[in-house]
C-alpha cells in the first residue's frame, strides 16, 4: 500500500468515527438537556376507554422526569364527545393540555333486499337491516333511485353520523308488476250437511287480485272433517300471476240439515231484501257488552213488544220457506204485523245478523179454537253458549205472556204447545 492510499484510509476512519460521535452525542444529549414541551391537545376516539397518562400530555420531557395530573380523567365520559383542560404539574411548575374525544369512526351499516311495485317507492331507511355507531346517524339515498320499471336496481346509500363520517353501501331492489297478494273476502259462514261430498269451500267468498290478477285457487282440507256435527278447518288459498299468494283459515260447520239449509238461504246474495233492515234494527237493540243471550233477548223483546199478530197475511211460504225468509222478514219490518212465518223471518233475519246459528224450523203449535188444537206453526232453533233452543215469541203473545218461549227445550214445549217431527231436526241440549 502506498503511504499515499494509508493516509486517505486513516483519514475515513477518522471522519466516520467523528461522525458518529457527533450523533451519539445529539441523541444522548436530547434526553440530558431537552427541555420539557407539553402537548396543546391530545387526541382521543370517542368510546375507547380513556387510559391516558400525565406522560401522554408531554411531547418532549427530560430524562426520569415524574410529572402528574391534577385533572381526574376517571370524570371525563369516553362516550361523550367534548374537550377538557388537562392541568399537569411537573417539579412545581403546571401545565396545561386539551383532551379532546371526537369520533372519526365510519358508521358500522348492513343492510337487507328490498322489492317494490312499479310506481311505489321505498325510503333508503327501510332498506337498512343495522347501523353501528356510537353517535346518531343519518340514511339517505346517494342519488334518488329510479323505481319507474320493472328491474333490479342496485341503490347506494349513505349513512352519515352526527361528526360527517359517513358510509356508502350498496343495496339491491327489486321493482316488479305484483306484490299484493290475492284477496279472499268471506261474507258469510260455510254450513255444509253431514257426510256431504266436495261441499264448496268457497261458497259466500269472493277472491279478487290486484295488479296481475288470479292464477289459481286451491284449498286444504286436510282438517276438515265432515263425517261428525260440529266445527272444523279448511285452508283456502288463492295466488296471483306473480307468485304472490294468501291463505286463509275458514271454520266448516257440519250442522243438520234444516240449519244449512236456513243459513246458506239467508247467505245467498239473491236473498238479501230484508238485510238493511235487520242491519238498522239489531244495531239499535243490541249495544256493547251485551252478552249473546242478552243479545238474543233483545231480538226476542222487540218482536214481542212490536210485531202484532194478523193470520190474514201471505202464506205462499210454504213453497220454499227458506228463500222466503228474507221477503217475510221485509214485509214484518215494514208493517209490524204478520203471522207466525213473519215473526220467524223477522227473527232469523235478526239473529243472523248477531252472527248466531238459526234454524227454521217447521211443525205445529197449539191452538185452542182446532177440533185437533194443532196447526202448522213456524219459529225458531237458535244456537247459544253452544247449545240448541227453540226461539218463539209469538207463542208468548198467543199465550197472552203467560209463558215463555225465550230459549226453551224439547221437553220444556214438546206435546203441550208444540209439536213437530223430531226426525227431522236436531234436539236441543
Ligand atoms: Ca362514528
Ligand atoms: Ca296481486
Amino acid at each position: 500500500m502506498s503511504p499515499r492510499r494509508l493516509r486517505k484510509e486513516v483519514k475515513g476512519v477518522l471522519i466516520a468515527v467523528g461522525a458518529f460521535a457527533l450523533i451519539a452525542f445529539s441523541v444522548l444529549g436530547m434526553n440530558l438537556f431537552a427541555k420539557t414541551q407539553v402537548k396543546s391537545t391530545v387526541v382521543w376516539e370517542l368510546g375507547r376507554e380513556l387510559n391516558l397518562t400525565a406522560e401522554s400530555f408531554f411531547e418532549r420531557l427530560p430524562l426520569g422526569a415524574n410529572p402528574t395530573l391534577t385533572t381526574d380523567l376517571s370524570t371525563i365520559d369516553p362516550m361523550v364527545l367534548g374537550e377538557t383542560e388537562v392541568q399537569l404539574v411537573l417539579d412545581d411548575k403546571t401545565y396545561t393540555s386539551t383532551l379532546v374525544i371526537r369520533d372519526t369512526t365510519d358508521p358500522v351499516v348492513e343492510v337487507n333486499e328490498g322489492s317494490l311495485e312499479v310506481g311505489q317507492f321505498i325510503e333508503a331507511q327501510a332498506l337498512i337491516q343495522s347501523i353501528t355507531d356510537l353517535q346518531a346517524t343519518t340514511v339517505a339515498y346517494k342519488s334518488t333511485p329510479d323505481f319507474s320499471k320493472v328491474a333490479n336496481v342496485n341503490v347506494t346509500i349513505v349513512v352519515t353520523d352526527a361528526s360527517g363520517n359517513a358510509t356508502e353501501v350498496t343495496a339491491k331492489v327489486s321493482v316488479v308488476n305484483d306484490l299484493t297478494p290475492p284477496q279472499i273476502t268471506v261474507l258469510a259462514p260455510l254450513y255444509v250437511q253431514l257426510n256431504a261430498t266436495n261441499p264448496d269451500y268457497w261458497a259466500f267468498t269472493t277472491v279478487t287480485d290486484a295488479k296481475s290478477g288470479l292464477d289459481s285457487t286451491s284449498v286444504d282440507d286436510t282438517d276438515v272433517v265432515l263425517n261428525a256435527f260440529g266445527t272444523s278447518t279448511v285452508i283456502l288459498k288463492a295466488v296471483d300471476q306473480d307468485g304472490n299468494e294468501t291463505t286463509l283459515e275458514r271454520p266448516v260447520i257440519v250442522a243438520a240439515k234444516p240449519t244449512v239449509l236456513t243459513m246458506n238461504a239467508m247467505a245467498d246474495p239473491a236473498n238479501q231484501k230484508a238485510t238493511d233492515y235487520a242491519k238498522a234494527v239489531y244495531a239499535d237493540l243490541v249495544t256493547d257488552g251485551m252478552t249473546d243471550r242478552q243479545k238474543l233477548r233483545a231480538i226476542y223483546d222487540f218482536l214481542l213488544d212490536e210485531m202484532s199478530y194478523r193470520s190474514d197475511t201471505s202464506n205462499d211460504y210454504n213453497v220454499d220457506n227458506y228463500n222466503k225468509l228474507d221477503e217475510y222478514a221485509k214485509y214484518a219490518f215494514e208493517n209490524m204485523v204478520g203471522n207466525c212465518f213473519y215473526y220467524a223471518s223477522m227473527a232469523a233475519e235478526l239473529i243472523q245478523e248477531g252472527g248466531f246459528e238459526v234454524t227454521l224450523i217447521k211443525g205445529e203449535g197449539y191452538s185452542r179454537t182446532e177440533p185437533d188444537h194443532f196447526l202448522l206453526h213456524y219459529w225458531l232453533l237458535v244456537r247459544v253458549d253452544g247449545k240448541l233452543y227453540h226461539f218463539d215469541p209469538l207463542y208468548e203473545q198467543l199465550y197472552e205472556y203467560k209463558r215463555q218461549f225465550f230459549l226453551v227445550t224439547d221437553s220444556d214445549i214438546y206435546g203441550s204447545s208444540h209439536q213437530w217431527i223430531k226426525a227431522d231436526y236436531p234436539p236441543t241440549n
